[in-house]
């Protein structure tokens, strides 16, 4: 199924890379498998217009497939655990300069499923309303997504803002988008790093738990 899911992305067929997705859920296919499979076909497209082997034409139109993909995934994923109460507020979004939003929909929506209370700021958020939401709300969770490297600059604003508010201790800074990695997490300050949606809210509950090792 890998090859065939990652040669319709490459290929722009939008109907086969939905057909194979809709066959394999039927027969029990993990969605969770299918959702890796389809961030590493969207990689392999990112590096072809990297290298200018594709245009923003394949950019946003790949885009569009995986939205599609995603619809038909979300009620899998939803359905993968049982909902619990031990979870809290989250204020997501990707900060000011980037505006890729199609991972951080997939958090917001299984942190949703498992509970938690999600403010979903959007896109393109300045760090100010980003820090601004979390004072108005209380909510010891600030999730941050990025996928272009200057995305990094108001993540380190973001962190700084809360710092400055008396904010920092009691928040929970959780990155993750492609770009992000734990390198990057050290140098930002951030608490917690993933590209993993089912890691992220396990380290989430583990921080509400106070069982976030330090
Ligand atoms: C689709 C896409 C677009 C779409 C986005 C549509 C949308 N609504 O999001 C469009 C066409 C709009 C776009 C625009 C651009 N893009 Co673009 N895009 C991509 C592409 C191909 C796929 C991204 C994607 O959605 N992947 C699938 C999702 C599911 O993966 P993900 O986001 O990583 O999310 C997973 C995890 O990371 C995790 N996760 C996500 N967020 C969070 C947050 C937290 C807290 C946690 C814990 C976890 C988590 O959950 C997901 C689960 O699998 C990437 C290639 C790549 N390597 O990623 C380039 C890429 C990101 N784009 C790139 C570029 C350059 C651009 C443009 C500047 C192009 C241009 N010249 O205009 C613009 C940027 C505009 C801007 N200011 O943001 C570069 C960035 C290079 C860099 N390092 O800075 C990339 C890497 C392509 C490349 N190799 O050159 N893009």
């Amino acid at each position: 199924m890998e090859e065939r899911l990652k040669q319709a992305f490459l290929e722009m067929k939008r109907q086969v890379a939905l057909d194979i997705v809709e066959k394999n859920l039927h027969s029990g296919a993990d969605p969770l498998l299918i959702l890796g499979i389809c961030r590493k076909a969207m990689e392999e497209i990112g590096n072809k217009f990297e290298t200018g082997e594709f245009f923003l034409s394949e950019l946003i139109y790949s885009a569009e497939v995986f939205k599609a993909i995603s619809g038909m995934l979300e009620p899998h994923l939803i359905s993968r655990e049982e909902q619990t109460d031990t979870a809290g507020m989250v204020v997501f979004g990707t900060p000011l300069g980037d505006i890729h939003d199609l991972g951080k929909n997939i958090v917001v929506t299984m942190m949703r499923a498992q509970g938690f209370v999600v403010h979903d700021m959007g896109v393109d958020v300045p760090p100010e309303r980003l820090v601004e939401e979390v004072q108005r709300t209380g909510a010891p969770i600030l999730a941050l997504s990025a996928l272009i490297t200057p995305a990094f600059v108001s993540m380190q604003e973001a962190i700084s803002l809360l710092e400055k508010k008396g904010l920092r201790e009691n928040t929970f800074v959780i990155i993750g988008g492609g770009v992000t990695t734990e390198m990057a997490r050290k140098e930002l300050g951030a608490d917690a790093q993933t590209l993993d949606p089912t890691a992220a809210i396990r380290l989430c509950r583990q921080y509400l738990q106070g069982k976030f090792p330090h």
